[in-house]
């Protein structure tokens, strides 16, 4: 276990909010087990039917306000106390890192707690579940639609920028509950690999990023992030006190 307590990034997924009780996307209990993703996650989808878009968002957002932020996310609120320079990379849309109470949290693919115009630069922040009216509208009078990021769109640049940067100079990257194959987040871990990195990566099942990653840790990250940061802690006081 290296004990640099600087520069240390997290890249998480899905696999994160598991305990939490948010589906994931992959895997035996995944939402693409019941639902495709060209039919909800695409621009196409929302244009041939936003009304059935949003009954899914909706849903989706019913779901995740009755979940609570798990030992894994309070985990990333303690190292972000600690570690000066700390980033929090995520690809989920749950918006439980942010009730966790980590503070700096770069979203790759947007959240569910955000609407924005279709027509407008129009961007909102809106908790209200269930949704009063579906498809929401712009004050405009145009369609909003959710202010994530569906197959076929890009990353917002400047979160996906400052993710590079934060990678790129990162001494420590820990990889947390995400499959690995969705980019261009996959590519991230082996950004920072080949930059030098120490890749370790926390999953309960060994994923593309495990062939090159420096300790896969298997587990449930609510049970393994905490173990780790704890033993993680106490030697870098130790090495400190020496
Ligand atoms: C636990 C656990 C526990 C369970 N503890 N672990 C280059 C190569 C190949 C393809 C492409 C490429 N570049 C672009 C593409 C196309 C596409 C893509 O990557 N497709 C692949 C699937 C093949 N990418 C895009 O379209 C992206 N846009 C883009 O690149 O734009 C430029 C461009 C456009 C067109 C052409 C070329 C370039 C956009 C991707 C947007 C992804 N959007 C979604 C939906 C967000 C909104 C919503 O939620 O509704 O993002 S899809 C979904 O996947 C969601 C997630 O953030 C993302 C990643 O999933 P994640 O988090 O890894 O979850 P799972 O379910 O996959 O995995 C969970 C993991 O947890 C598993 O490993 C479990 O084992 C583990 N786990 N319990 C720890 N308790």
């Amino acid at each position: 276990m290296g004990t640099n307590l600087d520069k240390v990034v997290v890249l998480t997924g899905a696999g994160i909010s598991a305990e939490s009780g948010v589906p994931t996307f992959r895997g035996e209990a995944g939402l693409w087990r019941t639902y495709r993703p060209e039919d909800l996650a695409t621009p196409s989808a929302f244009r041939r039917d936003p009304a059935l878009v949003w009954e899914w968002y909706n849903w989706r957002r019913e779901l995740v306000a009755r979940c609570e932020p798990n030992a894994a996310h309070r985990t990333l609120v303690e190292m972000e106390r600690h570690i000066e320079d700390f980033v929090l990379i995520t690809q989920n849309v749950d918006g439980l890192h942010q009730r966790a109470g980590s503070r700096r949290v770069l979203e790759l693919h947007g959240s569910l707690w955000r609407m924005r115009c279709t027509v407008e630069d129009r961007v909102v922040e809106d908790h209200q579940v269930p949704l009063p009216s579906i498809p929401p509208r712009c004050p405009c009078g145009a369609l909003m639609r959710p202010d994530v990021v569906w197959f076929g769109e890009s990353l917002p640049s400047e979160v996906l920028s400052a993710a590079h940067d934060a990678v790129r100079r990162c001494r420590l990257l820990l990889v947390v509950g995400t499959s690995g194959v969705v980019y261009p987040a996959a590519a991230l871990p082996q950004l920072a690999h080949h930059a030098g990195a120490r890749v370790v990566e926390f999953n309960v099942e060994r994923t593309p990023i495990s062939a090159y990653a420096d300790e896969v840790i298997l587990g449930p990250a609510a049970v393994a992030l905490p173990r780790w940061w704890a033993a993680f802690i106490s030697a870098a006081k130790s090495l400190t006190a020496t």
